[in-house]
């Protein structure tokens, strides 16, 4: 978008005495610098004109405005400054009316504030989104939405982020008027020449009495600054918008003004502003795949998942919920049976919560069937395969997927380990067959990695990107090797933390320090919560190949002997007495850690906090940069995407690599190759993160190469 500077980018033109100025950015007219020039321009012209009587403001195209525009953060600020524009349209000695259709984000919802009068059309969404990218509203909004609808409901919609539409903005008094349709232009002009002719004048925001009230307006903000504190875990902005709103509450409007300057400022400043912001671009970048850009998305209504277990219902809730039609697919009657029961299980916890009523469940399970016999996938356009990972299992469902499927089904398989090369050329038509690995819950997990195997169309991988769109999922396009993208690198860092348990740390202070670092969960947590079984199998599995002279920990397998395997036998690395929110430190584990110690021949030693860090985020980075540079994934933002949205890393320190960015990578660097004196064989630097060193560059200069 910057790349934009076609001017005119405020189209200004006269309708009789009404002056119409239209905000001309594509595709979101974000308020980026040539915009706020021209719209300071424009207001100041007005106000000299005699000719205008009164001003209208509306957007080009689909939306009235997304806000400041988010590219300029971090650079130079370059005048005006968004709070100035806005101030002068407040100014403005002749009225101002804004229609909003489509959005009317951050930095625009403050430009609609600063009118003296607003309308939305039906396709509007109001909001105030700037905590989601680690920001407050900096241009006026937190002074002026309290003062027009009370400090409760400006605090809600700015702490949530979240969008109201036309209605609810009119129920709260954000807008004056609802348009009949959605012509901002001329719904606009006739609401304006309205006002003038009953007379209306300048109406400040600034002015409003909203937070007259002292009292209910104290007791809101206290309220919302208790929840804030126990909820957003080391997060800036949402104590800052409270902290602003107070001075709303307490100072002029002019010293609040200033007050919210300096805390804008702040958070512009932070590093989870820049997590933040770098995780916005990377959810949209990682939709850019060279096969989207390529080929035309095959049409997909009617969906099959093989497999009724966990995995195999969540993703067929999930495609339910996208207005798919499902059938699924299992063995024999009692498997199915237990399939349709998990499903069900699902929507009746909805329905538990008050989240959705029977006759909603009545009308999603219409659009679904279970059959036991494939032949009844004879129509789907989609088939994802869920059974058991285990490659004699899967090659037996494609090999009846390529028996009964019509030509042009896109025929994927939900593995999360296995060769997806060697599936695909197991059956007659490999270029339809692709990886969807899904992540459980399926219909909760937000993450698709889209697995490209080497045979497959362009067509077919557009496909899943679009069938990911549906579904409401972040996809991540990952190339073939074992455990692709997220869970290659999940088993390196895993490693990391076993290692350091071995040599000294419990568990539980790994956990904890993970935690701290804004995982919602530590790594031992987080293997108690899946179920260690499912890891131990993956070992044996896989301990023909092991390198013999690789370090290897026992200590999980001494707990899977004795069935402890989590949550769900109540007990593994803790102890769960009363279900899985009594979590216990469990000392018998402490001492089995103790005895696998003394087998090994290791004097424990203590690990500092921010060593344990250091060592789990090294392994992470490091394997991350391994998977770049193999092109398993193609940017370092796709690793950084895979952990924020399969694996809990922090969004606001977006994902490992732009951590590893801030950290500095010759520091990552130096930490590899002091580790590797003990283990050389475990810590082998990537040659990725030794070339970005020599040249002095960082990851994310690669994320702008595709
Ligand atoms: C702010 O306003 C601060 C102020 O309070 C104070 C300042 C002093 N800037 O999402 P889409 C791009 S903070 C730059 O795919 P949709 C986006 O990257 C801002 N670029 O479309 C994408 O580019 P590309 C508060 C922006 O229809 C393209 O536009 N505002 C911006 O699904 C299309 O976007 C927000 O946080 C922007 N502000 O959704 C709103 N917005 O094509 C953030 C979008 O190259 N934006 N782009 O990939 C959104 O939530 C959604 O983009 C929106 C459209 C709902 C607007």
């Amino acid at each position: 978008m910057s790349c934009q500077t076609a001017l005119p980018i405020v189209d200004s033109a006269l309708h009789g005495n009404i002056l119409v100025l239209t905000l001309n950015n594509p595709p979101v007219n974000a308020l980026g610098v040539e915009i706020r020039r021209g719209l300071l321009a424009a207001i100041d012209g007005a106000g000299d004109n005699p000719a205008v009587e009164a001003i209208l403001l509306v957007g080009a195209g689909r939306h009235f405005c997304g806000g400041a525009d988010i590219r300029e953060f971090g650079k130079t600020p370059q005048a005006p400054t968004l709070p100035e524009v806005v101030q002068r349209i407040e100014d403005s000695s002749k009225p101002v009316l804004a229609t909003i259709q489509g959005v009317a984000l951050g930095g625009g919802l403050e430009v609609a504030l600063a009118a003296h009068y607003r309308l939305a059309t039906g396709s509007a969404r109001l909001g105030l989104p700037e905590v989601l990218l680690g920001l407050l509203p900096g241009a006026g909004g937190t002074q002026r939405l309290p003062r027009l609808i009370g400090a409760r409901a400006a605090l809600e919609l700015m702490l949530s982020g979240r969008h109201l539409s036309a209605e609810e903005a009119l129920g709260l008094g954000l807008v004056d008027r609802l348009g009949d349709s959605d012509d901002a232009l001329a719904e606009g002009l006739a609401y304006m020449r309205q006002l003038l002719a009953q007379g209306a004048t300048v109406r400040r925001t600034r002015d409003a009495q909203a937070l007259n009230e002292h009292t209910a307006q104290r007791q809101a903000i206290d309220a919302a600054r208790q929840q804030a504190t126990q909820k957003s875990r080391g997060l800036l902005s949402p104590l800052h918008i409270i902290q602003a709103v107070e001075a709303a509450l307490d100072q002029s409007f002019e010293d609040g003004l200033r007050e919210e300057r300096r805390l804008f400022l702040e958070c512009l400043d932070s590093p989870q502003r820049a997590g933040l912001v770098h995780a916005f671009f990377a959810e949209r970048e990682v939709l850019k795949a060279p096969e989207t850009r390529a080929a035309a998305p095959r049409a997909i209504a009617r969906v099959g998942v093989v497999g009724g277990g966990t995995m195999g219902a969540g993703i067929a809730v999930t495609a339910l919920d996208a207005g798919l039609e499902v059938t699924m697919i299992e063995r024999d009657q009692d498997a199915l049976n237990r399939g349709r029961g998990n499903l069900e299980k699902v929507y009746d916890s909805l329905i538990d919560k008050g989240r959705l009523t029977q006759a909603d469940k009545a009308a999603t399970l219409a659009r679904f069937s279970a059959s036991t016999d494939y032949q009844d996938l004879a129509h789907a356009d989609l088939v994802i395969e869920a059974v058991f990972e285990d490659m004699a299992a899967k090659l037996a469902v494609f090999a009846e997927l390529d028996r009964v499927c019509k030509a042009g089904a896109v025929l994927a398989s939900n593995t999360s380990y296995l060769d997806i090369n060697a599936i695909a050329d197991s059956v007659s038509r490999p270029a339809d067959v692709i990886g969807l690995h899904f992540f459980s819950p399926a219909n909760i997990m937000k993450l698709l990695e889209i697995v490209v195997p080497s045979k497959v169309a362009s067509d077919v991988v557009a496909t899943a990107f679009e069938l990911a769109k549906k579904l409401r999922k972040v996809p991540v396009r990952a190339g073939v090797c074992d455990g692709f993208i997220g869970n290659r690198i999940l088993a390196v860092y895993r490693q990391a933390a076993d290692h350091m348990m071995e040599d000294g740390a419990s568990p539980y202070q790994i956990d904890q320090v993970l935690r701290d670092f804004g995982f919602p969960m530590g790594p031992f947590q987080v293997t108690d919560l899946a179920g260690g079984d499912i890891g131990w199998a993956t070992r044996q599995r896989k301990a023909a190949t092991r390198d013999p002279r690789a370090r290897y920990v026992q200590i999980a397998d001494r707990l899977c002997e004795r069935g402890w395997f989590g949550q769900k036998t109540g007990r593994g690395y803790y102890l769960y007495p009363e279900g899985p929110r009594s979590a216990r430190q469990d000392p018998e584990v402490l001492a089995i850690i103790d005895t696998e110690r003394a087998r090994a021949g290791i004097a424990p030693r203590s690990f500092s906090n921010p060593e344990i860090l250091r060592r789990y985020m090294a392994a992470m980075i490091n394997e991350g940069a391994n998977v770049v540079h193999e092109g398993i994934a193609l940017r370092p933002l796709d690793v950084d995407i895979t952990l924020i949205h399969g694996y809990g890393f922090p969004r606001y320190r977006g994902g490992p690599l732009k951590y590893a960015d801030q950290y500095g990578l010759p520091q990552v660097l130096a930490d590899i190759r002091e580790f590797a004196e003990e283990d050389p064989l475990f810590w082998k630097a990537s040659p990725l993160l030794v070339q970005l060193v020599e040249r002095g560059e960082n990851f994310d200069s690669l994320n702008h190469s595709h």
